[in-house]
């Protein structure tokens, strides 16, 4: 069989912080134990399809820069199963565990639905060959219904009826070769639902409409038994001005009112959050915080640009507070670290993929041991509690339990006076910080 990265002869290998070879991981030790569990299971990487395979470097100025191998042939499914084998080598030649796809980025749309689905059927045979051949799995599969024109509008939050079926009858094929493919979970991203003008857009029934097509989804995998957990991943614009499911907190308040929170888990990308006006590390404590964590797309932004960039993760303050939570969360069970990340537009080289790929777990592969290390040493946990030692007193029990009402606690406020005030040391504690870095 032909290759289409040969000089990448074998898997890439651990060589330890020493080495000088770029295409060495220099921290990921898949096989290296950090509290009870293997680099590989706590980090669970998966590459995603349609950046590292479609996507050719164009952008709104201009079209592609990059030229494939794989993407050559012109005939389109024979250009599908080229990439599907370039992909699996890139896979297996990095040692990742999973992938991730959206239903046309691995087979492209023909005349007709039915047509369509017969394509993906097709490509979905040789992807699970190529599972059983090389052990690696999918971490979850998910609907492309934003780029096509019809869904101009959105999908299940389009004005139109006829497109919200079109949308349903495309979720629900996808869900099912996730089914076929063993997928651990179904990510939904909302890739049009939202809105530029409130003038032509009725918000409240766009969202009855969304949750009608979560609740529709949610039958369906019933029905086919698929076990792999649903997420929905936020993001605050882009492409429409206003994504309604914008954040973790929002997301989290949409699920509540239509009662589907037992339903879905979310996905959270690093760069939407810095999109939504958070760190990365608030939506997934917020996520933590209400049992709602569910996987990870591992990227960045850039701080100088408004927009999704992107790019592979490289800053180890970021990758090594995200492991912290996750770690002290307990960890992933069906989620993972999807790299939702693409190689810049003149990066054209097809070797940019590994660079871009071994840096990134090289990146959480570091933020994992740092983690570990600070959750060991139990610095912060121990710098939280005193911080936080009142509430074991008898007042702040009293009120943590409800037990204190408004003149109860005039009286001890008129009885004690001035509260003692205490610092809150955070330039000590992102020194300590340093010092894991
Ligand atoms: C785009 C999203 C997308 C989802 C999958 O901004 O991140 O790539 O992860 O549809
Ligand atoms: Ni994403
Ligand atoms: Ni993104």
């Amino acid at each position: 069989m032909s290759e289409f990265f040969p000089k990448i002869k074998k898997k890439v290998k651990y060589e330890g912080p020493d080495s000088k070879n770029p295409f060495a991981f220099k921290h990921y030790n898949p096989k290296q134990k950090i509290m009870g569990k293997t680099m590989a299971e706590h980090l669970r990487f998966a590459v995603c399809y349609w950046h590292t395979f479609k996507g050719l470097g164009s952008d709104q100025f201009g079209g592609p820069t990059i030229i494939r191998e794989y993407n050559s042939s012109g005939e389109p499914m024979q250009v599908a199963e080229d990439t599907m084998l370039a992909a699996f080598e890139l896979f297996t030649k990095l040692g990742v565990g999973f992938w991730c796809f959206h239903d046309r980025d691995i087979a492209p749309e023909a005349d007709t639905l039915a047509e369509t689905n017969k394509r993906l059927d097709q490509i979905v045979k040789l992807a699970k060959k190529l599972q059983k051949d090389t052990g690696v799995k999918l971490l979850w599969g998910t609907t492309n219904a934003f780029s096509h024109r019809r869904f101009m509008a959105g999908a299940g939050t389009n004005p139109s009826p006829a497109v919200f079926a079109y949308a349903a009858s495309q979720i629900k094929k996808a869900v099912e070769i996730t089914k076929e493919l063993n997928g651990a979970g179904y990510v939904f991203w909302g890739g049009r639902e939202g809105y530029d003008s409130l003038l032509n857009t009725d918000m409240a029934r766009d969202l009855d409409h969304l949750a009608q097509l979560l609740r529709m989804a949610v039958d369906y995998k019933k029905k086919i038994r698929f076990k792999g957990q649903f997420y929905i991943e936020p993001k605050p614009k882009e492409p429409t001005k206003h994504q309604y499911d914008s954040d973790a907190g929002n997301c989290f308040a949409f699920l509540q009112k239509y009662d589907l929170v037992k339903d879905f888990k979310l996905n959270i990308e690093a760069n939407h959050a810095t999109l939504a006006g958070h760190t990365f590390q608030h939506e997934l404590q917020f996520c933590v915080d209400n049992g709602i964590l569910g996987s990870v797309d591992a990227n960045r932004g850039d701080l100088l640009l408004g927009w999704d960039t992107d790019q592979f993760p490289t800053d180890i303050y970021d990758t090594t507070l995200a492991m912290y939570i996750i770690l002290k969360s307990g960890g992933f069970t069906t989620g993972g670290l999807n790299f939702d990340a693409h190689v810049r537009r003149q990066s054209i080289d097809p070797y940019d993929l590994f660079h871009g790929h071994i840096g990134a777990m090289d990146a959480f592969a570091r933020g994992l041991k740092n983690a570990a290390k600070m959750l060991r040493e139990g610095k912060f946990e121990k710098a939280l509690k005193k911080r936080y030692a009142g509430w074991e007193t008898a007042l702040g029990r009293k009120i943590e339990n409800g037990k204190a009402g408004f003149e109860e606690l005039e009286k001890y406020t008129i009885k004690n006076g001035e509260p003692k005030l205490a610092s809150g040391r955070q330039e000590l504690l992102e020194n300590i910080l340093n010092e894991y870095i």
